[in-house]
């Protein structure tokens, strides 16, 4: 880790350049048009130029500037206001397969970041294990380590509570880091507290799965906006519409994002999803066909390791919906 991650703010190096009236700062908020940037204890409302809205239309993007870009801004004097003229090179990024409208588009969740937590509630609303994967694939493809956050255990039932457990033991066995926290009840808040030290991390998950209340649990004095989960459909209200990064006490920051349902996956060819699996890993070499895709195909290892018990069959499930998703060009870009 550099020595900028550990200084107060998220890896400027110096609040100002040699140029008059040109600010280094990052972006703590993006709501489209506006643009927060933290320069130092300021906070500037910034636009971006036409520029790079060019460019983030050509390259498929969604967003041109991310919460997390450091970005050089010049000082509009008469009103405060500073306008984006250069995005600094990103060192990391999280991104998605953009849904609706822009439909098939990079949608850039946040830049810089150095961790990623997926966070699924137990229940209210429902966990969902495919949002799970999705997201270990897509943070794995951007070399960004992630773990999972399993939130609302004061809610867990007997009834559910053997599948939760078997469900966060299979991750942790796989090596991801797996938190049981309450957000509510204030449980394992000082463990995700101390992962989040020094760093930049995010959360991401469905709406209404706490991750604005986790941010309230672990900072206080943030206040974050939070909204009801409906007991009818069991889901959000949407209640966080744009990426915020906030700063916390003990260093480092956390990235707020609104509530997604799944977590579309960018550019993979479905040949190559198995290698993102980690478990299937040891597997792919030893099976009949060198193009197998480990779905039909006789003499395939990676079944086989299913069938012995090696692999967790609802890994495999979960690889092959992905698997057919990709394949009938549900997700990545331009299929
Ligand atoms: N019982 C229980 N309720 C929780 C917990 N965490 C959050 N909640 C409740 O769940 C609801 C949704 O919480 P939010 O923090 O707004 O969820 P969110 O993930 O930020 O949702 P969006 O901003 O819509 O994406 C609120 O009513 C919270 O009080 C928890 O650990 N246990
Ligand atoms: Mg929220
Ligand atoms: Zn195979």
């Amino acid at each position: 880790m550099s020595d900028a991650t550990s200084s107060s703010s998220p890896r400027t190096d110096d609040a100002s350049t040699d140029a008059p009236n040109l600010l280094d700062g990052v972006v703590t908020r993006s709501t489209g048009s506006w643009y927060e940037v933290q320069v130092g204890d300021r906070t500037i409302p910034s636009r971006v130029r036409g520029k790079f809205r060019l460019e983030q239309q050509e390259a498929d993007q969604t967003n041109p500037v991310a919460v997390g870009d450091r970005v050089t801004i010049r000082i509009n004097e008469d009103d405060d206001t500073g306008f984006i003229i250069d995005i600094h090179e990103r060192e990391t990024k999280l991104s998605r397969r953009a849904a609706g409208r822009r439909a098939g588009q990079e949608h850039v969740i946040v830049a810089n970041v150095d961790f990623a937590w997926a966070v699924q509630a137990v229940r209210m609303p429902k966990l969902n294990p495919g949002f799970i994967d999705r997201f270990l694939i897509s943070a794995d493809m951007f070399d960004v380590p992630a773990g999972i956050i399993l939130n609302k255990i004061d809610l867990l039932d007997e009834a559910d509570a053997e599948e939760i457990e078997d469900i966060a033991e299979m991750y942790d066995e796989l090596g991801y880091p797996v938190l049981r926290t309450s957000a509510t009840e204030e449980t394992g808040i000082e463990d995700l507290r101390d992962r989040l030290e020094n760093k930049i991390s995010v959360v991401a998950g469905p709406s209404g799965a706490g991750k604005s209340s986790l941010l309230n649990a672990i900072e206080p004095g943030l206040d974050v906006e939070t909204g009801e989960v409906s007991e009818k459909t069991e889901k959000g209200k949407h209640t966080t519409t744009f990426a915020e990064l906030h700063p916390i006490s003990g260093g480092g920051f956390i990235v707020d994002t609104p509530g997604i349902r799944e977590f579309g996956i960018l550019e993979l060819h479905p040949a190559d999803l198995a290698h993102f699996f980690v478990e299937f890993v040891p597997y792919l070499d030893d099976c009949k066909f060198q193009d197998c895709t480990h779905d039909h195909e006789p003499g395939c290892a990676v079944k086989d390791a299913v069938d012995r018990g090696e692999i967790h069959a609802r890994r495999y499930e979960s690889y092959l919906n992905i698997l057919y998703s990709l394949q009938e060009g549900e997700e990545g870009i331009g299929r």
